[in-house]
């Protein structure tokens, strides 16, 4: 007996319903990027200089990076993409989802630079065996794992901000800290590369998750934005350990943790939320900013596509301009 057909769709660009779909696939491809084309060698004479701890921290910083960006983009973003129907929709989490294994790929080209075979067998390892590593990835992944509906659809969307507008944070605080005072600058580029990718995905996904909100009944609404803020307190828990364990020997914990609140609230406005901890910019140490600062950069073959941090919209409000990055 034959199966039976469904009739399917062709994604046709020349007409588009939500209009914002385009805007974001220009601006995914304007700011495509290559792990290749930043060159690291500069990196490796400063990595010499560095003491053991220095070194075992960045190499464990950018190890769990590793391991976020692979869960993004080998469950996140394709079980997303399968639960939106919007085909532009699925287009543009699609080049996203491509960008993340780009990321944790560019790692990897910095663990090849830096550090021997042994011990990038070695972070691996300790990748998998980290538990707060493991805690905060598995929160995520398990929103991820249970979408059937409208209110699993947001939570999974709301964590997909919360993993890249604020847990990819921890992590990209140590290159940030040494590219702000003129080290390891071609790894710092490459993090400045994946923030501003980060920057738009959580932008996207935010959107999303407020559209998919405003399908869903008044009360449950009240409730499903309650559950986000128990999530990221249950994350931030969890960072604060991680944090911890990796930054307390270099005397940074409170310099990340400040850090990582600022992005806290940079998730929740993604997701059209109120801020929670209400951290202002000046409160973040200026090296960090520095290190953010793209106009410091000496590779300047990216100044054409923009960067920087990117401000997060409310879906009712806003407009073309606010894409004019
Ligand atoms: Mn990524
Ligand atoms: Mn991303």
């Amino acid at each position: 007996m034959p199966r039976e057909q469904k009739n399917l769709q062709a994604i046709n660009w020349n007409k588009i319903e939500e209009d914002y779909s385009k805007i974001f696939w220009d601006q995914n491809v304007r700011q495509f990027w290559v792990d290749e084309e930043i060159s690291l060698t500069e990196d490796k004479k400063v990595w010499l200089t560095l003491t053991k701890e220095e070194q075992d921290t960045y190499e464990k910083v950018l190890a769990g990076l590793t391991l976020l960006d692979t869960q993004q983009g080998g469950i996140g973003m394709p079980l997303i993409i399968q639960n939106v129907e919007n085909l532009h929709t699925k287009a543009v989490l699609s080049f996203m989802g491509a960008m993340e294994q780009m990321h944790a790929k560019s790692y990897s080209t910095i663990f090849s630079t830096l550090s021997s075979t042994e011990r990038i067998d070695e972070l691996f390892l300790w990748v998998e065996e980290n538990k707060h590593l493991q805690r905060k990835v598995n929160i995520i992944v398990e929103k991820y794992l249970v979408i059937t509906d409208d209110e699993s659809l947001y939570l999974a969307m709301a964590s997909s901000v919360l993993l890249e507008t604020f847990l990819f944070y921890s992590g990209f605080f140590y290159p940030l800290w040494f590219s702000g005072q003129g080290k390891l600058i071609g790894s710092g580029e490459i993090i400045n590369l994946i923030i501003r990718d980060e920057s738009i995905h959580g932008v996207f996904v935010g959107l999303l998750s407020q559209n998919t909100l405003s399908k869903i009944e008044q009360t449950k609404q009240e409730e499903l934005k309650k559950q986000v803020i128990q999530i990221m307190l249950e994350l931030m828990e969890s960072e604060i350990k991680y944090t911890k364990e990796l930054y307390f020997k270099l005397g940074l914990f409170d310099e990340v943790l400040v850090f990582l609140k600022y992005n806290a609230d940079k998730a929740l406005m993604n997701l059209g939320l109120d801020p929670y901890y209400n951290i202002k910019e000046e409160d973040i140490n200026p090296i960090i900013l520095n290190g953010m600062d793209t106009e410091t950069k000496t590779h300047d073959f990216f100044s054409t596509k923009g960067n920087g941090y990117i401000k997060s919209l409310k879906h009712d409000d806003f407009e073309d301009d606010d894409f004019d990055w």
